[in-house]
């Protein structure tokens, strides 16, 4: 850092600053993690002065002596981890991810069936906002009123209907586990190809806290930085031969240029910590975590979508407690515990003032927090948001504040000193 400071101690500062806000906090949001000493340490190498287009022994540009072994260990990794045939590791982040699969499957026009995004599914997927909405055919799915899961029913009868070329399964806001083997039957009955998004709960489906996809999806996308906890990047990955050619053309030349060498050494590195017993542990802790949260918000009277969760996350409808999620995750944020506000499934309000709150517990389970400290997380939750119903929350946020700073001074960030 010493450099940093003195080359702009304006960034230097700020950089501090957030290294201090992130220890000092409660992080709630589920797509978020802390990397280790490890992952920050391979982002910021030399490796970011390389161009290297193209895949290892097939580049076109020269001096790819270690690129080339490092991309390699990173697709081996990635291979041995998941257990497939075949791994990208070169899509800048999820969403481009994601636009490879169209590129690699479709041509403009054609259609694709998702999950709605108010439902918990991802802009991506279809939706009309993004550009996979916009030059794409979309059909969405969603999930039933009376039991907030998926009806793979609907989702059947909507695939005979539109006859999709392309299925996505997964999202952003899935309490529920991702039933991938009804997913691949739906697809092969109507002849499209299966994409198994696990962006947010591919450190579960890598520490068997899931199930995995692999042997029903026939692509799977994932980001690296969530519940996998490696830098911001993402992977795609396909068992077929002529899925993965597919892909491999989608990424580069067909979408990116040169792929980012130092997140490409820092994924490799992640997948390595990913593949020990102490990940497995962690994938396990993150459920455990997080139905321990459930449970402690529901006998606080909060209205969870599906009843609870299966996996790392939680979504909850505020509408019963008389508040909307945006003016609550405001009031929580000052008290120190970070969330996002979110739609939940058929949500009256507007996806900028929506009726929910989005949580997970993949970041305070990498600071090595557990059950205990989930139910004191969701009584300090139902204190901040009923303060807020009743409109006089300063002082409630003062103190939860002050009591949120103790818990966070006794669980150190992983990767920071
Ligand atoms: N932004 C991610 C999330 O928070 O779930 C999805 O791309």
């Amino acid at each position: 850092m010493s450099s940093l400071a003195d080359v702009d101690p304006q960034i230097a500062e700020l950089v501090a600053a957030e290294e201090r806000r992130q220890a000092d906090t409660v992080k709630l949001i589920p797509s978020e993690n802390y990397v280790s000493k490890a992952v920050l340490e391979a982002t910021g190498t030399v490796l970011t002065n390389k161009y290297s287009e193209g895949y290892p022994g097939k580049r076109y540009y020269e001096g790819q002596q270690v690129i080339d072994q490092i991309e390699t260990l990173a697709i081996e990794r990635a291979k041995a981890l998941f257990g497939v045939g075949h791994a990208n590791v070169q899509p800048y982040s999820g969403s481009p991810a994601n636009l490879a699969i169209y590129l690699a499957f479709l041509n403009p026009g054609d259609t694709v069936m998702g999950m709605g995004l108010p439902f918990g599914g991802h802009l991506t997927h279809g939706w009309s906002v993004s550009a996979t909405g916009k030059w794409f055919s979309p059909v969405r799915y969603g999930v039933r009123e009376d039991t907030g899961r998926i009806d793979m029913d609907e989702v059947r009868a909507l695939a005979l209907e539109h006859r999709p070329k392309l299925i996505f399964c997964g999202g952003t806001a899935i309490p529920r586990t991702i039933d991938f083997p009804a997913f691949a039957e739906i697809a092969r009955e109507v002849g499209a190809v299966l994409a198994a998004d696990i962006a947010h709960i591919a450190g579960l489906v890598a520490g068997g806290a899931h199930p995995s996809p692999v042997g029903h999806a026939d692509v799977i996308s994932t980001t690296t930085h969530k519940t996998l906890r490696g830098p911001r990047g993402a992977m795609l990955m396909a068992s077929d031969d002529e899925h993965a050619k597919a892909l491999n053309k989608a990424v580069f030349p067909g979408l990116q240029g040169g792929p980012h060498n130092h997140t490409t050494a820092a994924i490799a590195v992640a997948l390595r910590e990913a593949s020990g017993d102490d990940f497995k542990a962690y994938a396990h802790q993150v459920v455990t975590n997080a139905k321990a949260l459930a449970e402690e918000l529901s006998s606080r009277g909060f209205s969870l979508v599906s009843g609870g969760t299966d996996n790392h996350l939680i979504l909850i409808d505020l509408t019963s407690k008389g508040v909307a999620g945006k003016p609550a995750a405001q009031a929580l944020d000052r008290a120190g515990l970070e969330t996002n506000y979110n739609t939940v499934p058929f949500d009256p309000r507007k996806p900028f003032d929506p009726s929910g709150l989005r949580i997970g517990t993949p970041s305070v389970t990498s600071r090595g927090m557990g059950e205990a400290e989930m139910r004191q997380i969701g009584a300090w939750m139902d204190e901040v948001v009923t303060a807020v119903s009743k409109g006089d929350a300063e002082d409630v946020i003062a103190r939860v504040h002050a009591e949120v700073s103790e818990l966070t001074g006794t669980f150190p960030v992983p990767g920071l000193s």
